[in-house]
């Protein structure tokens, strides 16, 4: 037989293989499409939940909640589940993105949800989202690089790590941190202040290697960059690759963000999709999550099932002064184009003025 020939053979014989088998499990197994950020889901929990009801979970990845809104407003209707910040979430579902939730087929999980999150959680969220993980944002620095660090915004106004330094590619977190770092609130919609922070931004940026969410964790793992802006359970994660990475929340505080699970409207797997919810919160799934992926999942129970390692890792579940010093992300309402301007200019041009 010659090559192609040879070749057409194993096509025919790999059709009639999927075809038989097809015919004798009946149906093709239902999928759950899931679109979130990346190295957020422990691929245990994925598997056990594929095995419990005998589907297949697809995941795709977003790298902000920028680009999860651009996707849905595209018109892309084959995601069972998002994952947005809470504070993005709002927009989404005012938007008709994504859709109101059922609370009683989510008794189970709304039930175990820390009071304490939730308390810091928009009013009406629940209506349309549940908590996932609790991020925070942090600095990374390599301490055999780094001289005279200190817990503070200011290290990017650091000359001498010119180039060394990447920032978050999440206009909330740069700009909030910029915010903190002058002493505003991370929520401002005072457009005065906007502006004070938007030009700090730029200074940073001169230091910067470039705005990113992604190859930042390679690159410090690497020692490519020496200190960077990161969200902290993927800091935590690259920090087991290298002991000489070091996480600090700056001294002005931090921002937070409640990441959580919605349902987009046009979802085709609504049942999974809730199946999904209630099965990720079980309390030893919601644990095997958290050590997996190393964010907080807010899930009460599941405390006393996690290691001591992390429960008593101040990066995961962080301490009262480090909860007061953070902010939750929230909606920005009116200012949100004072914002999107902003960043757009930030990210095209070296001065506001130009
Ligand atoms: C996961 C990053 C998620 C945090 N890699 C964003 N809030």
């Amino acid at each position: 037989m010659n090559a192609s020939r040879l070749r057409r053979f194993a096509m025919t014989a790999a059709g009639v293989l999927i075809a038989s088998l097809a015919a004798s499990c009946g149906k093709a197994k239902p999928t759950l499409h899931i679109f979130i950020w990346s190295d957020y889901l422990s691929e245990d929990v994925v598997a056990d939940f594929e095995q419990k009801y005998g589907c297949q979970v697809v995941q795709d990845i977003f790298e902000s909640n920028e680009m999860l809104e651009a996707k849905l407003k595209a018109g892309a209707d084959d995601y069972d589940i998002v994952v947005p910040s809470s504070y993005a979430a709002g927009k989404m579902y005012e938007q008709g993105m994504i859709q109101a939730l059922d609370k009683d087929r989510l008794a189970p999980t709304i039930k175990n949800l820390d009071a304490r999150v939730v308390k810091k959680f928009p009013e009406t969220a629940l209506d349309y989202s549940i908590p996932y993980m609790m991020s925070y944002t942090g600095i990374a620095y390599l301490k055999s690089k780094v001289s005279d660090f200190e817990p503070s915004w200011k290290m990017f106004e650091r000359k001498d790590l010119r180039k060394r330094m990447t920032l978050l590619n999440d206009y909330r977190e740069v700009l909030g941190a910029a915010l903190k770092y002058l002493g505003y609130s991370a929520n401002t919609t005072n457009e005065e202040e906007l502006r004070a922070a938007a030009a700090k931004v730029l200074e940073w940026k001169e230091n910067a290697a470039k705005f990113d969410n992604e190859q930042y964790k390679v690159g410090i793992a690497s020692e490519e960059y020496y200190l960077v802006q990161g969200y902290v359970g993927d800091l935590l994660q690259v920090q087991e690759e290298n002991e000489d990475i070091e996480i600090v929340i700056p001294r002005e505080g931090t921002q937070l963000s409640i990441d959580s699970l919605a349902i987009p409207t046009g979802a085709k797997n609504v049942d999974l999709a809730y199946d999904f919810i209630n099965f990720v919160h079980e309390p030893a799934n919601a644990a095997k999550n958290t050590e997996a992926v190393l964010y907080l999942c807010p899930n009460k129970p599941s405390y006393d099932l996690l290691s001591n390692e992390i429960r008593e890792n101040g990066s995961i579940f962080p301490d009262e002064e480090t909860l007061i010093r953070s902010e939750l992300l929230r909606d920005v309402d009116s200012a949100q184009a004072t914002y999107n301007h902003l960043w757009e200019t930030i990210k095209g041009k070296d001065s506001l003025d130009d």
